[in-house]
């Protein structure tokens, strides 16, 4: 059977405790869902480039203390051969004001108040790790966009 190929992501989590920034998905992939922000990587671009591009594009900050927290990997039953790499990072500093552009509204949840029934399944069972600033490693099986089949989470020292 043929290997299967994978697409490489960024998500990034901007957190100021107790609070953490996310984006309503106005249009694309996980379109109606608050999620952090993040796209694909592009050919000649690190991730930690990406980030800074994306918050820049999807709300309008410029990122400054950037770290990778974890890799999770999304495999689906309907698409087998290929599965999605998000490269997981917190930022912990930013300048200017969050401000809604062409793809994403940006708002403030406290780490409380957060509404999974809105988000991808995958979050709840990852963002406690990643509030507790953890580093992880995660795989996930997607039977559809809602529901998962079964994941493994672990804790890393490296990435
Ligand atoms: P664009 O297609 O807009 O980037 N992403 C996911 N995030 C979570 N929490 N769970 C998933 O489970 C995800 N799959 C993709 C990565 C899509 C954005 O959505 C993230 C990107 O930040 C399947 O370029």
């Amino acid at each position: 059977m043929k290997k299967p190929g994978k697409k490489i992501m960024t998500l990034c989590m901007v957190h100021k405790h107790p609070q953490v920034l996310l984006g309503m998905k106005k249009r694309g992939f996980g379109k109606g869902r608050w999620n952090g922000f993040g796209g694909k990587l592009k050919e000649n671009e690190t991730p930690e480039e990406n980030v800074i591009q994306e918050l820049k594009e999807e709300c309008r900050i410029i990122a400054k203390d950037i770290q990778k927290k974890a890799v999770l990997n999304f495999f689906f039953e309907h698409e087998p051969e290929e599965y999605i790499e998000v490269n997981v990072f917190g930022v912990y500093d930013f300048e200017g004001e969050p401000r809604e552009s062409e793809e994403m509204i940006p708002k403030w949840f406290h780490i409380d108040e957060i509404p999974y029934d809105l988000m991808w399944p995958d979050d709840i069972y990852w963002h406690n790790l990643f509030f507790s600033g953890k580093k992880f490693k995660g795989n996930f099986y997607f039977k559809d966009f809602n529901t998962i089949i079964r994941h493994e989470l672990k804790e890393v020292n490296d990435l």
